[in-house]
């Protein structure tokens, strides 16, 4: 399972602490106040689950039926915070996450974190994670208060993961400031659409950056199925090529393909969140199968019966395995031995 939360407790008390101070995001306290504050036991139990990377997961994992997680900092990370909190605490949940791998190597890897705020920073931090730690990729939580990849200030984080050969996972957030308010006042703003909107753009402005012009080599993974971009490959396709042919955006000029090359080349989409079997076959028809990854979203959906739509999906047993575990195990380059339990490989 490849999108899985994770929440150190002093990030949980730094997210508590800005919102009683302010100073975080219209989409941070829109989010963050609803799980932070909340007293439903539904959400006591998310918040618990994701503070856990011990034998309360483990159990979790077991009755799912999940062999191998690949755990990253949950959203918004820690690029509200000041810069020195900021770094402190992605230090800390890399070396939290690498402690739980090392504890448990054949049941986790980890992704880095990393504290967008200091570019500098977190290039030298992707580094220590991966060469040290054994980290398996980076983690970006879409927007860094409104700043998006595609800024020319973060290359160095793109080619930094490409020299490491390891992915970055664009993981959703709420949307920033300069998007969130038509969204907010009809509860839109989260994941019920907000974050594909928000991530998914976030997707295309790199794209459209020629990003993976300059780094053919980098890997990027995208869950939800790739944020609804699948479903409108053929008109984003479609009007690129309508646009650098009329010049209409000089900064935005053709890139070396069309769009979907890219999300066909350079991009994994996982299905963290959307066990439905007419959108997974639909995405798989489009980008690829071997593309396709399974993904949970623990501790936010973990649903039994959502794992059971993906062992039901009506593909061959080879795209099944691709689908749960090798899919996985090349993108993210894991050193995790097969399973040896003939039920976990069957
Ligand atoms: C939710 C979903 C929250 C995802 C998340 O982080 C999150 C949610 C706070 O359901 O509110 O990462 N998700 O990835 O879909
Ligand atoms: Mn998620």
């Amino acid at each position: 399972a490849s999108e899985e939360a994770y929440l150190p407790t002093e990030v949980l008390h730094g997210y508590r602490r800005l919102l009683q101070r302010g100073g975080g995001d219209r989409g941070f306290e829109s989010l963050w106040s609803y799980y932070a504050q909340n007293p439903s036991p539904r959400i006591r139990t998310v918040l618990e689950r994701m503070q856990d990377l011990g034998e309360r997961r483990l159990a979790d994992m077991d009755g799912f039926g999940v062999d191998h997680q690949i755990v990253g900092l949950t959203c918004p990370g820690v690029e509200l915070f000041d810069v020195e909190q900021a770094r402190e605490l992605a230090r800390l949940t890399n070396d939290r996450i690498a402690d739980a791998c090392a504890r448990h190597p054949d049941r986790f890897s980890g992704l880095a974190a990393v504290a967008l705020q200091d570019v500098d920073f977190s290039i030298g931090e992707l580094e220590r994670a991966v060469r040290e730690l054994g980290l398996r990729g980076v983690i970006v939580n879409s927007h860094a208060r409104g700043q998006y990849l595609d800024d020319p200030r973060f290359d160095s984080l793109f080619a930094k993961a490409a020299e490491l050969d390891v992915p970055l996972y664009l993981h959703p957030n709420t949307p920033s400031d300069g998007m969130i308010e038509p969204l907010l006042d009809a509860g839109l703003d989260g994941a019920i659409y907000g974050f594909a909107v928000e991530t998914g753009m976030h997707l295309l402005r790199i794209i459209f950056a020629g990003v993976f012009d300059r780094y053919p080599t980098l890997r990027l993974v995208a869950g939800h199925l790739g944020e609804a971009l699948p479903f409108w490959l053929f008109r984003i396709d479609y009007f690129h090529d309508l646009q650098a042919r009329s010049g209409r955006y000089p900064s935005r000029p053709r890139l070396d393909y069309p769009p979907s090359h890219y999300l066909r080349n350079n991009v994994w989409l996982t299905t963290s969140g959307m066990a439905w079997a007419p959108a997974i076959l639909f995405t798989r028809g489009v980008v690829g199968p071997d593309r396709v990854l399974y993904a949970m979203d623990y501790p936010y959906q973990a649903e039994a019966a959502e794992v059971a739509v993906h062992d039901d999906l009506p593909i061959p047993l080879d795209e099944k395995r691709r689908l749960f575990e090798t899919g996985a195990r090349e993108v993210f380059r894991l050193h995790v031995p097969a399973a040896v339990d003939g039920e976990a490989s069957a």
